[in-house]
């Protein structure tokens, strides 16, 4: 690491500020080192990382598997794009599309890579298939929806932070309200609607969980009106809300799955989307693709990455560990009038902030979470994301909802 030395936090921030985009306002932690739950910043103090990158390092930092996995095909072939074949994707696909129950996969690169793959199947189906005429297909998203930041994927967004500044939009979306069986009925009655794309828990919305049964009524309202359902499992996904996809608590196969972030692990960036033939054949050759989607590399960290969640059994302990977390958090918020609510699935949890959106308090709370040792970043305004690795163990947790408890606490009234 010649050109980059060891930096003070304090400089590593003010270089951030001067020469990059301030598209983002992160905490005022530096990070320099990752292992399991925990990080490090440039001064050496540890972490408990309750963020996990946005649940794409589910497997735990820097994870010896997925990191040799990484280091073993580096020296052999990283890149051959899909011009050629090459010795690895085959064996991938074959590995992903079995550990996961479907037909086929088409490896992309990011989340909203993902997404847009989905977004483009569906159409195709519906043209091909379904004899929707001919750029009439439509989409159903609903309000509160993130699936990333490109345009096809913002066109759906009903968050003013996500779209204000960057028209005009994609048409052929509709938006309906989250949680809403009757007008999902009444929206794909429409003949011209392909599919209806939905996260199985809102991740950026706030872990807005719906009902229990939503999900599996909503596939078969889908099924009935011949809509595919697209699940966004890309935050959701591989483990992290106690199955493997959170699709799996409701005992339903979507029609369509989008992964990505701990598909890698978080060690570099792989996206994947999974469908059975009759979907996935409707794409020619030549008629999608990515320079990247499917280099031996990322598909030699993905596999690596699943066996870890496999092997593991790291779902199994975000199920176990996730009851714990919202059991104790629960207790203590009946005695705490700072705290509205704890809610979530496995280990993808919040904490709702009685307070108003625009307040500093969320975010107060999380700069003496840091203090404290443990890193958290706000979602919307007043609700504050847990999100730790899956690989934490029992005490672990317990010694971070100590750390929650006791910084809390500090900020009763
Ligand atoms: C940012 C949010 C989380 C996602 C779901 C697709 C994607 C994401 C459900 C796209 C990405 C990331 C993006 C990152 C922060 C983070 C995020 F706050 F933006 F919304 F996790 F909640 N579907 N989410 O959550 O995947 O293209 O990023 O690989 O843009 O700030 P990507």
């Amino acid at each position: 690491m010649a050109v980059l030395e060891q930096l003070a936090s304090k400089q590593a921030i003010e270089l951030e500020n001067k020469y990059g985009a301030h598209n983002y306002h992160p905490l005022p932690v530096v990070l320099n080192r990752g292992k399991g739950v925990h990080v490090w910043d440039v001064e050496g103090k540890k972490y408990y990382d309750f963020l996990s990158a946005y649940s794409a390092v589910n497997q735990g930092h820097c994870h010896p598997k997925i990191v040799g996995a990484l280091t073993e095909q580096a020296q052999k072939l990283t890149l051959t794009s899909r011009a050629f074949y090459n010795d690895i994707l085959g064996q991938y696909v074959k590995f992903v599309s079995s550990y996961f129950g479907y037909d086929r996969v088409l490896p992309m690169n990011t989340g909203v890579e993902g997404g847009e793959t989905a977004v483009k199947l569906a159409r195709k189906w519906a043209y091909e298939i379904k004899k929707v005429p001919k750029n009439q297909a439509k989409v159903i998203f609903v309000e509160g929806n993130f699936w990333g930041r490109t345009l096809g994927a913002i066109s759906s967004s009903t968050d003013p932070s996500s779209t204000s500044g960057f028209g005009p939009f994609m048409p052929g979306y509709e938006i309906i309200p989250y949680n809403d069986l009757e007008l999902l009925r009444e929206a794909v009655s429409d003949s011209n609607v392909a599919a209806f794309m939905v996260e199985p828990i809102q991740g950026e919305a706030g872990v807005n969980v719906p009902d229990e049964g939503y999900l599996r009524k909503a596939y078969e309202i889908c099924k009935e009106a011949n809509v595919l359902f697209i699940a966004d499992e890309v935050q959701t996904g591989i483990a992290r809300t106690g199955k493997l996809l959170c699709c799996d608590h409701e005992g339903f196969k979507p029609d369509i799955v989008v992964l990505g972030k701990a598909l890698s692990g978080g060690v570099f960036p792989v996206s994947a989307v999974l469908t059975r033939d009759e979907i996935m054949l409707t794409i020619k050759p030549g008629e999608h693709g990515s320079t990247f989607g499917g280099n031996p590399l990322a598909c030699a960290v993905a596999t690596a990455a699943l066996e870890v969640v496999r092997d593991e059994k790291l779902a199994q302990n975000a199920d176990i560990l996730g009851h714990l977390f919202r059991e104790k958090l629960g207790k203590f918020i009946e005695t705490c009038d700072l705290v509205v609510k704890v809610r979530g699935k496995g280990l993808l949890n919040a904490i709702i902030i009685n307070d108003t959106e625009d307040s500093s308090t969320a975010w107060d709370i999380c700069m003496a979470l840091k203090d404290n040792g443990l890193l958290a970043k706000p979602t919307h305004g007043n609700i504050i994301r847990f999100a730790p690795p899956l690989v934490i163990t029992r005490e672990q947790l317990m010694d971070c909802v100590s750390i929650i408890i006791k910084t809390l606490s500090t900020f009763q009234k």
